[in-house]
């Protein structure tokens, strides 16, 4: 039985507007690596914040192209774990749930999910390099970048790469939320990619209550009123058993 701080469990039973925050650790139970995690394979030799940005794209359209065409498949063959679950379930405990995620997997969704804020986009649908037209489905090539039915520009992955900037309306979301949050789940991030790191801190700010759940010690861990070490795949269902035994 995990041991959970009382006063969390409290928190949590009068908590009325509640922000969750995951990173890749949330998807590491699913079988997904996190972008601290060494790549494998042939893409041993990139980092991924090589790899995530637009001058590597340009630089390398088909490798990039590759290399999210490689994720996508794996995160299509991933299922969602016990901690995506639990966060879906959270949804509904509450005056207001919002969940944010810095992950492109979309996992979160596929667990039941009701509402993600894609801070970061999805590898499931891409969009055109030059004329920016969105597509769920394409035509995939025999390995090629495929192009843009409309204009004949590549394709690339809808997501937010290093050096651009967020989707305004999910940033504006999400800072909406936090700023009005008394209770802030930061889970399974480092906590070291910007602007979504900072949203945590701005809870802080205004008296919210920081709950970090990660596998590891981050920036943020010595600021949180709660830090649980662990993984998020057993610690959110103990929080959410937890939870419904104090009723
Ligand atoms: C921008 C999509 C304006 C693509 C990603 C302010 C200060 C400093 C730097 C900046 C700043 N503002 C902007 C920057 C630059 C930059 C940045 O933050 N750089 C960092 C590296 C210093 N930010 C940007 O460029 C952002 N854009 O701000 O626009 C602008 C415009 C022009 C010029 C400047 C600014 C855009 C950032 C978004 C980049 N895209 N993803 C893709 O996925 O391929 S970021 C990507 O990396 C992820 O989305 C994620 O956000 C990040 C990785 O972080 P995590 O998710 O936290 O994953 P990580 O592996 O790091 O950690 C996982 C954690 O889980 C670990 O701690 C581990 O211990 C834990 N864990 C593992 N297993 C488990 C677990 N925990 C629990 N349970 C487990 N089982």
């Amino acid at each position: 039985m995990t041991d959970l701080p009382n006063q969390l469990i409290d928190t949590l039973r009068t908590a009325r507007h509640v922000v969750a925050l995951t990173g890749a650790g949330v998807s590491q139970e699913s079988g997904l690596n996190t972008f601290r995690d060494a790549q494998v394979g042939f893409w041993a030799q990139y980092r991924p914040e090589d790899l995530a940005t637009p001058q590597a794209f340009e630089r390398d359209p088909q490798l990039v192209w590759d290399w999210y065409a490689m994720r996508r498949t794996q995160a299509r063959a991933a299922a969602p774990n016990p901690g995506h679950l639990a966060l879906a379930e959270m949804a509904s405990l509450f005056k207001s749930f919002t969940l944010l995620t810095q992950n492109v997997d979309g996992l979160h969704q596929r667990a039941g999910s009701p509402a993600v804020i894609e801070l970061h986009g999805s590898i499931q649908n891409v969009r055109c390099a030059s004329c920016s037209l969105h597509y769920d489905s394409w035509q995939e090539t025999s390995g090629e970048v495929p192009h843009c039915p409309a204009c004949a520009g590549l394709l690339r992955p809808n997501v937010v790469w290093f050096g651009e900037s967020l989707p305004s309306a999910a940033l504006q979301s999400a800072l909406d939320a936090t700023q009005a949050c008394d209770l802030f789940f930061s889970i399974g991030t480092s906590g070291l990619v910007h602007p979504a790191a900072s949203l945590a801190y701005a809870a802080l700010e205004h008296g919210a209550c920081l709950v970090e759940i990660n596998a590891t010690e981050t920036p943020l861990t010595a600021h949180a009123t709660h830090a649980l070490t662990g993984s998020s795949g057993q610690l959110l269902p103990a929080i959410l058993n937890a939870y419904h035994a104090a009723r």
